[in-house]
Parts: C-alpha cells; sequence; structure tokens
C-alpha cells in the first residue's frame, strides 16, 4: 500500500517472534519523562508509538518513576535529577551538546531493571529514543544496553529548493509540501511528518525555501509571514530541527524601499539588523539565513564593487546579537562566459573567489561549499576550496535530489559518492586532513562545521518519487551525524527499516544500491567529463547540450580526441588549486586516475587507460556493460516479488523499466556520437549507429 512507503524508514511492523515482542513490551511497559518540555514531549510520543506499534501495548507515559516497574526513562543532563546524571557518569564527557546515552540500569534490591536515554540536551534525548526505536526495528536487543553516540557533525542541514507556487526547483518527486499558489499550504500535517523522518536520521536545521529566491519568496522575511513562519518553525522544533531562510541580497531595495543593497552603506545595515530582531521576536529559535549571492543572475556585493566577505559580514552583524548565523553559498561562477575563452575554467572559480578572502568572514559566518568544482556531476573531482580555507567556517554541500543522476527515474544510490567526497584526503594540514575533518571544522579547530544537502522531496506519496531514492535522503542525514558510518551499515539499516529483515530481500536491494551509481555512470559521461546532458532539464543525454553554451562546461570533442587539459603546464592551471600530492596525481597524464583522466586531460581517443583499454573502447565497453547491468537491475528486483509490500514492488519495477530503456538510450547516443567523431571501430563489432 501507499502506506508503507510513505512510512519510509519509521515503518513500524508487528515484531513477528513472539519472545522478542514480549521483551520489548516488558522493557518499554512504561515511559518515564521527568521534565515537560516540547522536544522530550516528541520524544516520548514518539517511542510510545513505536512501541505501540511493534507491540501492541500502549505505554503508559508518566512523571515518575515506579521502581517496581521496567520502564524507560527519558531525560536531560545536569537539570538536577541525579539518576539521570549519574547514568550518564564518565559518559557525559563524550556527548557534547547534541549527544546521548542509552543505557539499562540494573534494578537493586528487587526493583526492576530500566532503561535510561540520557541527553546532553533535549535534542539529544530525541536522538536517544530514536535510537531505540531503531534498535528495535532492526529487532534487535534492548538487554543490557549501554550505547553513547554523539553527532560529528554540527550542523546537519536540509536545503529546500521549494518556490512559493509549488513548484519545485530540480525537484523530481512532485510539488512542494510546503507551498502552494505564493502561500504556505494550509494544513502542516505532511511538513511535521517530514519533521520526523528527518529527525530521525539525526538532521537539526533546514531551509524552508530555494536560494533562487524570487519575487514572493523575497518577502518571506518580512512580517507579512512571521505567524505562519513561527507555525514552521514550531513544527520543526518539536523535531529539534532549527529554521533556516534563503534571503534575497536585494531585499533592503526590493521590500525595505532603499535605493540600494550595498553592504557597506549605513542604512542597509541598519535596515538588515532592524529585519532580523523583528525576525527573531517572533521566531526566537530561528536559525538565520542562507544566500546565493553572484551566482546565476542572483544580486549580491559585486555590484557595489564589494567583496563576499563584506556581504556576509553585513547580515552576520544583523544576526550575531540573536545568535543567528550566515551560511554563504560559495557556488559562485561566470555564467556567461564566452565557449570561444579558454583562458576561463568554470572549475577554478569558487577556489579563485573565495580563497582570497579566507580569514576575513565574521564568527558566525559559514561557507557553503558544493563538493565539486562543477556542479553536482556523476562524477567529479572534489572541490580544493575545501583544501584552500583555514580560518573560515565551513560545510560541505551535497545533492540529494538527482539532478544530474537520473531524476530519481533512474536508481542512483549516492552514499558511495559522499563516503568517496567525506574520505578524501585534500593534505591541506599534511596527511589525514580530509574533507570530512574540515568540514566538520575539527582539523581547523573551527566554532562551526557540518553539511548541508539539497532534498529530494515533494508531495509524491513515496516522498521521493522513486522508493529507493528514500535510501539517499535516509544515509544522508546518517552520514551528517557521522562520516565514518560504512555504506555497508547504512545500507543495511536502511532496507530493514523500510522494508523488513527478509535476508533474501536484503541481499537483492543492496545489491542493486551498492551498483547503481556506477552502473549509472557507466552509461552516462565517461572519464569524468560531465555535461553531456540537455540544456535546462538535464535530463537524458545531448553530447553538445552545454559544448558551445554560455554555462563553462566543455568537453572539446573533436576527431582526435577529447577531454579539458586543466594541467599547469599546457592547460588552465586548475590542478595547481590541490596541495601535493593531489596536485602531482592530477597533473600527471600518466597517474591520473582513469575516472576523472577527461576531466584533466585532453586526449587522443587511443590514448590507453590504466585499465589497458584506449578511451574509445573504454566508451564503447562501459555503454554497452551499462545498459546491459541497467537491465539485470530490473531483473535482479523482480526476484523479490512477494517478499515485499506490492505497491512498492510495483512502483520500483516500473521505474527500473523505463530506466532500462532510457539506457539504452544514453548507450546508443553517446556511442553513436563517438563513432561519427572518431571514425574508430568497436572491437567486437557491436550495433553502433
Ligand atoms: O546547477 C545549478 C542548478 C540550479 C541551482 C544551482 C545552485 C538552485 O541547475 O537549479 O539553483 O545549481 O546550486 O544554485
Amino acid at each position: 500500500s501507499e502506506k508503507t512507503s510513505y512510512e519510509a524508514w519509521l515503518r513500524y511492523e508487528a515484531v513477528e517472534n513472539d519472545a522478542l515482542r514480549a521483551n520489548y513490551r516488558l522493557r518499554c511497559s512504561v515511559i518515564v519523562s521527568a521534565e515537560q518540555t516540547k522536544v522530550l514531549g516528541t520524544a516520548a510520543k514518539e517511542l510510545a508509538e513505536a512501541v505501540q506499534a511493534m507491540t501492541g501495548h500502549v505505554p503508559d507515559i508518566a512523571a515518575i518513576r515506579d521502581r517496581q516497574i521496567p520502564c524507560v526513562i527519558i531525560g536531560v543532563l545536569g537539570r538536577g535529577d541525579p539518576e539521570i546524571d549519574g547514568t550518564a557518569g564518565p559518559d557525559a564527557d563524550e556527548l557534547g551538546s547534541e549527544g546521548y546515552v542509552l543505557r539499562t540500569l540494573k534494578g537493586q534490591q528487587g526493583e526492576a531493571d530500566c532503561i535510561a536515554i540520557v541527553g546532553a540536551s533535549d535534542r539529544g534525548a530525541l536522538y536517544g529514543a530514536f535510537h531505540l526505536i531503531r534498535i528495535m526495528q532492526m529487532r534487535d536487543s534492548i538487554e543490557d544496553l549501554h550505547i553513547v553516540e554523539h553527532p560529528v557533525n554540527g550542523l546537519r542541514m536540509i536545503n529546500q529548493w521549494d518556490n512559493m507556487d509549488g513548484t519545485i526547483e530540480r525537484g523530481y518527486a512532485g510539488k512542494s509540501i510546503f507551498y502552494r499558489n505564493n502561500g504556505f499550504v494550509e494544513d502542516f500535517t505532511r511538513i511535521r511528518d517530514y519533521a520526523r523522518l528527518l529527525a530521525s536520521t539525526g538532521i537539526n536545521a533546514i531551509t524552508i525555501n530555494n536560494v533562487n529566491v524570487h519575487r514572493e519568496e523575497t518577502n518571506l522575511i518580512t512580517a507579512e509571514y512571521e505567524q505562519t513562519l513561527s507555525k514552521a518553525a514550531d513544527a520543526f522544533g518539536a523535531y529539534g530541527i532549527k529554521l533556516f531562510l534563503s534571503i534575497n541580497f536585494a531585499s533592503p531595495i526590493a521590500v525595505g524601499g532603499l535605493q540600494t543593497a550595498d553592504p557597506l552603506d549605513p542604512a542597509v545595515r541598519s535596515w538588515w539588523t532592524e529585519r532580523a530582531s523583528e525576525l527573531y521576536r517572533a521566531i526566537p529559535e530561528f536559525g538565520g539565513f542562507l544566500v546565493k549571492a553572484d551566482s546565476e543572475f542572483r544580486p549580491g556585493p559585486f555590484t557595489y564593487g564589494r567583496d563576499h566577505a563584506d556581504g556576509a559580514n553585513l547580515l552576520a552583524e544583523a544576526l550575531a546579537p540573536h545568535g543567528g548565523v550566515v551560511i554563504w553559498r560559495c557556488f559562485v561562477y561566470n555564467c556567461l562566459q564566452d565557449w570561444r575563452d579558454r583562458s576561463t575554467d568554470r572549475a577554478k572559480a569558487a577556489y579563485d573567489h573565495f580563497t582570497p578572502l579566507d580569514g576575513r568572514f565574521a564568527d558566525n559566518v559559514i561557507l557553503q561549499i558544493k563538493n565539486g568544482p562543477m556542479d553536482f556531476q556523476v562524477r567529479e573531482p572534489v572541490s580544493p576550496l575545501f583544501g584552500g580555507l583555514k580560518d573560515t567556517n565551513q560545510i560541505l554541500e551535497l545533492q540529494i535530489t538527482q539532478e544530474y543522476t537520473g531524476q530519481q527515474k533512474h536508481v542512483c544510490y549516492l552514499v558511495p559518492l559522499w563516503k568517496e567526497v567525506l574520505d578524501f584526503d585534500t593534505y591541506a594540514a599534511g596527511e589525514g586532513s580530509t574533507v570530512a575533518r574540515i568540514a566538520s571544522g575539527a582539523l581547523h579547530n573551527r566554532s562551526y562545521g557540518g553539511l548541508a544537502a539539497v532534498s529530494n522531496i515533494g508531495d509524491s506519496a513515496c516522498w521521493t518519487g522513486h522508493p529507493l531514492s528514500q535510501a539517499n535522503l535516509y544515509g544522508y542525514g546518517r552520514l551528517a551525524w557521522n562520516p565514518a558510518l560504512s555504506t555497508e551499515q547504512i545500507t543495511a539499516e536502511w532496507i530493514r527499516l523500510s522494508l523488513g529483515s527478509d535476508p533474501m530481500v536484503e541481499d537483492v536491494v543492496s545489491g542493486i544500491l551498492l551498483r547503481s551509481w556506477g552502473i549509472y555512470e557507466s552509461y552516462t559521461s565517461p572519464l569524468g567529463v560531465g555535461w553531456m546532458v540537455n540544456p535546462n532539464h538535464h535530463y537524458g543525454p545531448n553530447v553538445d547540450g552545454y559544448e558551445y553554451s554560455k554555462w563553462g562546461t566543455y568537453h572539446f570533442a573533436d576527431h582526435q580526441g577529447i577531454g579539458v587539459d586543466r594541467t599547469i603546464g599546457t592547460g588552465t592551471g586548475y590542478t595547481a588549486q590541490y596541495h601535493s600530492p593531489q596536485r602531482e596525481l592530477y597533473d600527471s597524464l600518466e597517474r591520473c586516475p582513469d575516472e576523472l583522466l577527461l576531466f584533466y586531460h585532453h586526449v587522443p581517443y587511443t590514448h590507453v587507460l590504466h585499465s589497458g583499454k584506449t578511451v574509445i573502447q573504454h566508451i564503447y565497453d562501459t555503454h554497452f556493460e551499462g545498459a546491459e547491468a541497467a537491465a539485470a537491475l530490473l531483473e535482479a528486483w523482480q526476484s523479490i516479488r512477494g517478499r515485499i509490500d506490492e505497491a512498492y514492488f510495483e512502483l520500483v519495477a516500473s521505474r527500473l523499466s523505463e530506466q532500462r530503456e532510457h539506457a539504452k538510450e544514453w548507450r546508443d547516443v553517446i556511442n553513436t556520437y563517438f563513432f561519427r567523431k572518431s571514425g574508430i571501430a568497436d572491437r567486437q563489432d557491436r550495433l553502433i549507429y
């Protein structure tokens, strides 16, 4: 039924095993929550609902513990309850501000055992409750618990690209759950359900409007929307999630009636200060602003001859008295490039714009950096900007919505891609300077750090259009909590939580997910070159779609070869933005990894890869094999028919058959293009048109 896919990973099937069900029921017969805060209330309610659904027993929620009866106690450290404080003991030092201890307390002298969920904060306790729920969903034991957890990243954020007319920029799962007809939806049920899904994975912040802030959305920071925003802030706040807004840098002109938005103009400064105070008066828990400035026609400080530090610091000054932060995006490049101009390289732009400003940003400014230097391609290197800033807060931006990775029609599980990014060593402070450590703030000891990602949900019955794309949302939350979690663990969790614990289902679905990125890459754009998509909507093959455009996105294929020379000696010099030894690795034609070869080098089609194949043969082989592998995904899926919910099964099956057909289109367009360009035949003499 639709319910199964709507519930996603918070699906609470009754426990099949009698002994286990009885044990969960006994251990969770009463939930004791001494304090009555909003978030602790949520924690108790969530746990009670989960226990009821999984065991059939409705737990009492009590303020005081009866020591004869087993229970789950939920509390927060340092609020004067000696039992709560005692439970954490030395673990308390490891909790930070959002961690928790989940621990079985043995009853003394005939008293019952109980499970204590002790948070470092209300939010920590909520995460602890969701952890206990997860253990029961996984059908693991809840005896003798001793779990100590804290998030590695302070900011674990979701960015909605929702517009107030109800559309979603790069949304592939229906319309916005937030807006309709240039206003908010009336009924917030779905927004609340979204908040719970996010909180269960540890998300603690969200921006609810597109970074491209259009006319109506510019008004979101005005008095007109205060009431509705405060309702939205409450819905998320009950789940420990802070509300942020994307703002229009030109707001002082657009809604403030000023003549300028110059960040150094005193009237502009006081306008923002006043606006921020107003917002915080209405929404004391407000998080701050997300800003796309001087990027793809958005207004910004460049108009006034100011730089991005001036721009960000203006807003930082307004938010600082309220504890708010400015998240400033680094996706800044020239989108009006002349394709004839070979000296400009879009890949270099973010680094060139922002490294000179290192150290100039206010303490409450955080730079948000896309994982790659271009734009969420199926394969691109890690942005060198991560290695280029030491004295600036920075967070990593990922894209959960599958703009360039199959648009939720194709399955493309992104956790393995994100793991590669997080594990990438920038060598910024010697070996081990991974993106994960830079983003968390640990490497340079920064006060803010974390991850942000563009959401993939809409009002589709299963949230994400393609049910398997739910795994990307889940996986993102888990990685934001702890980037060291393995892909295998996250994948197994998601499958068990969403589809139950049939080992065959787990085996088949994990096989599909884990192969999917590689398969998508193989039949789309080869060897890291990117951008062979139809302009604007970005779906489907079009090798020259962006070749003679203004967007800075070229592959330079001619009859002899293909690729972008970004080397120091003969190319754009992009490779110099990396530290050694990455710089030399990418700069070297001999040593450059195959999967990124065409991102860094222009080579003849006859160039021999490390794999032993020529570039042209690699293109043919991967495209033929990729289309076959896509067909095999559907076959694999067919093998679990009857083992999972039928409607869910059918929905995925129909997407997989669409993928199978569309993969053939990719195969034939790409192979034909390169056969015609190069005139070199396929060694295996397969059908090319
Ligand atoms: O590549 C582009 C997307 C735009 C998006 C932009 C960005 C929100 O195609 O749709 O705009 O990236 O990240 O700002």
